[in-house]
């Protein structure tokens, strides 16, 4: 890890905004000293200037109770106004919100008035079924504009919705129903994915199936989109084709506005801990910082750009820079269904060309797919009408951030690396384009109105030239205000560690380069950065030992080429199923069970199944001598363990 910082921080390469760039971007130098002479004016302003309030608020940020806060407590506002409505009175009706891209190649543009219109007859039926104010609404679905719709529909009536990305399993989707405590479900029969229709319609039947263990249902209607056109059951009286009832129901609609703190949605994503977390984000605070972060970071001009984020909704990066922050911006955007390769690899260039994508936001996994792939790829497409490259979800290497600029941006866009999380709601750190002279690895610097610091474990401020531990020092507006359900949870996880100072935890380790400027280096916990995608190791560990065969699991995140980290597992079979079924084909059918309770992406790469796990006295798992020993490296100190051999006979199994 030590000679891949000190490579990284060797990195030399700057390279500042063309003056032409400057001279026309949306941000300046001077939001940097306005938030500094008043960070909450500056907030407010924002707040003011970004959004409609139907009832201004006068109070700005209340953190009388920390860690819970509440930001523009006594405005009102309706999210799905300030994305849609306000844009068709405006005058801009007939702009594109979104250019929709389905895989087999069909398409689809929704104007602002059509999205408008479609949201206020949805809002009329969810209000039909029952769904009120504060209720939970899960949306399992592929990214095709009814997705989009779902979430507008549930915010416009101050309902929350809990999105579950479509490629998690029946299993992972009830966890999540169940939960939030959801009433209905929005999903489509099917999605397209690398070629095949992936059935949804199936997988929300099973979450839903009586288990016989006396559990109550709360969700009493299955809203369905038909889109893969695969056969699906029905349960009468309970499912309801959207287009039987969406184009029926009355497009007059009136946004009633909701109080700032109202919550907006729940968003799962793991912890270290088995059980993923529901983080919940509310309306006024989310909106501003996501709308002001959209259009600064990416230099939004929403007259003439063509946006495209690649994140599927059921991340939260497909929350805030797909549903939420372009629409609120009043920007065009490309919604694409599928995957990079399907049906050639050069599918997202094509799809660049197509539409004339201005702004492009993606993730280091992918981009270093695409350095595999060979450049050839892209310049086989024409990409110059791209002005400002994204990246956002892990560090993204030197080697990829030149050649993204280098390759998909002709050696003269700005690429913004952008640092966040589903708990910060939208983007902490990055360059601003048009101001920044940017360093390739690195995040750089807090954005205007966000305090940022690098410590050590006690807290102290680590100085240039040093690494330690990520925290945000002041509220802000967009942060997370709290976990469903479980408000001590919350305390635990992100406040505990630096309750003195009040600081907020990120669990990512961090260094400061000479310049002050900021290297992200991963989690400092038991989480994996898998593809972007956060997973924790207890999750994946729970799943393997709920396997018939396995006594006992450990997961580590290996470093991996293309999807930055690997799930590697070390298994620990039960005699009793050895003595039957012997080892043989075990390890591929681990692998399948865990994507089958988890979903595909939690795939171990690897199975080891080995008779004994490092463990130290007190029996912690070691996992720092399984990722050695994974990731083909000579294994540490083992002087902690219980039995020190136990590491050389592993080895020997896993070779
Ligand atoms: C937006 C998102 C959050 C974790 C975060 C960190 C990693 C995200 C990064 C980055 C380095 C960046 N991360 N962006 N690491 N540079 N630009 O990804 O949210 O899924 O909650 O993951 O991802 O480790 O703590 P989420």
């Amino acid at each position: 890890m030590s000679s891949q910082i000190d490579h990284l921080l060797n990195e030399t390469r700057r390279f500042a905004p063309s003056e032409e760039f400057a001279a026309s971007a949306v941000a300046t130098a001077e939001l940097y000293e306005q938030a500094e002479a008043d960070r909450e004016g500056f907030w407010a302003e924002q707040s003011r200037t970004l959004l409609h309030w139907e009832k201004p608020f006068t109070e700005v940020l209340d953190w009388s109770t920390p860690p819970f806060a509440k930001w523009f407590a006594d405005g009102e506002l309706n999210v799905a106004y300030n994305c849609l409505d306000r844009h068709v009175e405006a005058g801009n009706g007939d702009r594109v919100a979104l250019l929709w891209e389905g895989e087999p190649g069909d398409s689809r543009r929704v104007t602002y008035a059509e999205l408008t219109e479609e949201v206020k007859r949805l809002a009329n039926v969810l209000t039909g079924l029952g769904i009120e104010a504060g209720d939970r609404v899960a949306v399992y679905l592929p990214m095709i504009p009814e997705a989009i719709a779902s979430m507008l529909a549930v915010a416009r009536i101050g309902a929350i919705h809990s999105v579950v990305f479509g490629g998690f399993s029946a299993d992972s989707l009830r966890s999540r129903i169940d939960d939030a405590g959801a009433k209905l479900v929005i999903t489509a029969d099917g999605g397209y994915r690398k070629g095949k229709v992936s059935p949804l319609k199936p997988a929300v039947d099973q979450a839903l199936a009586d288990r016989g263990d006396g559990e109550q249902l709360t969700v009493e209607h299955v809203l369905v989109v038909r889109r893969g056109e695969n056969e699906v059951a029905w349960t009468e009286g309970r499912d309801l084709w959207w287009h039987d009832v969406v184009p029926a129901a009355s497009a007059e609609h009136t946004a009633q506005a909701f109080p700032a703190e109202n919550p907006l949605f729940i968003l799962y994503t793991s912890g270290t801990t088995g059980k993923p977390k529901g983080i919940l984000h509310t309306s006024g605070g989310y909106l501003t910082q996501a709308a002001f972060t959209h259009r600064n970071v990416f230099d939004l001009h929403p007259e003439s750009d063509v946006y495209w984020c690649t994140a599927d909704i059921g991340w939260i990066t497909g929350h805030t820079y797909v549903a939420y922050a372009p629409l609120a911006n009043g920007a065009t955007q490309v919604l694409y269904e599928g995957t990079p390769e399907f049906p050639q690899p050069g599918r997202w260039w094509e799809v660049i060309e197509k539409y004339g994508v201005t702004i492009f936001y993606t993730a280091p996994t992918a981009i270093r797919g695409f350095m595999k792939q060979g450049r050839q790829i892209p310049q086989r497409r024409d990409l110059s009408s791209l002005r400002v490259l994204g990246s956002v979800g892990e560090p993204i290497n030197p080697e990829a951030w030149i050649w993204y600029r280098e390759i998909i941006g002709a050696g003269r866009t700005p690429i913004v690396d952008t640092w966040w999380q589903t708990e910060t709601g939208a983007i902490m750190v990055s360059a601003l384009p048009g101001v920044t002279e940017t360093k390739p690895g690195s995040a750089q610097v807090a954005l205007p109105g966000i305090s940022l610091d690098v410590v050590d474990e006690k807290a102290r401020h680590v100085g240039h030239g040093n690494g330690g531990l990520l925290v945000v020092t002041e509220p802000w507006p967009s942060m997370l205000r709290g976990i469903w359900g479980d408000p001590e949870r919350y305390r635990e996880t992100y406040w505990d560690r630096f309750a003195d100072q009040g600081h907020y935890f990120a669990g990512d380790g961090a260094r400061l380069d000479e310049d002050g400027d900021i290297w992200l280096l991963g989690r400092v916990d038991d989480v994996m950065n898998i593809s972007g995608h956060r997973l924790s190791t207890a999750e994946i560990e729970s799943a393997l030992v709920a396997h018939e065969a396995t006594a006992e699991a450990a997961v580590v995140g290996a470093s991996d080429e293309t999807t930055g980290q690997a799930v590697v597992a070390f298994v620990i079979l039960k005699e009793s199923y050895l003595k039957l079924h012997g080892p043989d084909g075990l390890a591929q059918q681990l692998r399948a069970w865990v994507s089958e309770q988890i979903g595909p992406i939690a795939r171990p790469r690897d199975v080891y199944i080995v008779g004994e796990l490092p463990k130290t006295r007190s029996g912690k798992i070691m996992r720092r001598l399984l990722r050695d020993v994974a990731e083909g490296r000579e294994v540490g100190d083992t002087t902690t363990l219980a039995d020190t051999a136990v590491m050389s006979v592993i080895s020997a199994q896993v070779r």
